[in-house]
């Protein structure tokens, strides 16, 4: 398989949030309950996307602090990141933070050398546990969007968004990658930049507001269709 068709991929994230099962679930289709925390492992996978075959090699990162350390650069070079949060722990979507500074640098790196530059997709994990939910999607949404980043929340065990996030990463670095041989340049949007509001998304349980009479106001909600329950609360963009 020549080189455009394979993308490498880093999983990355606060320990316990769910890494390794979402890896495993996309490579084996495998649901156990626990995995090694400590453990860094690489897999391949092929799948094919808009009849294209690609070949993925996952990075299942190991994400607690104290193994931080052994992060190693060929983690960076990643061609797309997975930044895994867990919806249940409050500090775990901050703890992507760490993630994104060192992807940051990477990216300018890139860019002082002409090179395509990395693709992410924020994924909020553990969607199952709704009644245990301590960030919103909305949250999660701004989080990623604010950095220029696609979002989806996913449930390993319900294997809910699995397939999706992956297929979601591949046409993204796919298209990156023409953009960049087309000479087009994307539009990351800079630290500075990250302090502009964001529209409002509805919650997973209000109902979504109509423009008022006389209102000449774009639809809302913007180019979403309508879904209803828990379909509703997993967001994809
Ligand atoms: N309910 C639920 N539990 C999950 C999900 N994903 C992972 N877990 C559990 O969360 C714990 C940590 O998962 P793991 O994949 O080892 O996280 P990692 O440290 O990020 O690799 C394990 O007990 C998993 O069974 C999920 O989508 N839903
Ligand atoms: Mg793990």
């Amino acid at each position: 398989m020549d080189q455009a068709h394979r993308i490498s991929i880093t999983v990355c994230g606060d320990g316990g949030c769910g890494k390794s099962s979402i890896t495993l679930r996309l490579v084996r289709s495998q649901w156990t309950h626990e995995y090694d925390p400590t453990i860094e492992d690489s897999y391949s996978v092929t799948r094919t996307i808009d009849g294209v075959t690609y070949s993925l090699s996952l990075t299942d990162t190991a994400g607690q602090e104290e193994y931080r350390g052994l992060w190693s650069a060929s983690n960076l070079s990643a061609d797309a990141f997975l930044l895994v949060y867990d919806i249940t722990q409050a500090n775990s979507l901050e703890a992507l933070e760490y993630f994104n500074e060192m992807i940051e640098i990477e990216r300018e790196t890139r860019l002082e050398q002409d090179r395509v530059l990395p693709v992410c997709i924020v994924a909020g994990n553990k969607c199952d546990l709704q009644g245990m939910r301590q960030i919103s999607a909305r949250d999660g949404l701004e989080w990623a969007k604010s950095r220029g980043y696609g979002f989806m929340e996913t449930s390993a065990r319900e294997m809910v968004n699995i397939e999706e996030t992956f297929a979601l990463l591949v046409k993204r670095v796919r298209d990156m990658r023409l953009d960049y041989e087309r000479g087009i340049k994307p539009a990351i949007p800079t630290a500075a930049s990250r302090t502009m509001p964001l529209s409002p998304l509805p919650d997973a349980n209000e109902k979504a507001v109509p423009p008022g009479p006389g209102s000449h106001s774009q639809t809302w909600p913007p180019d979403r269709p309508q879904k209803s329950g828990f379909w509703l609360s997993l967001k994809c963009w």
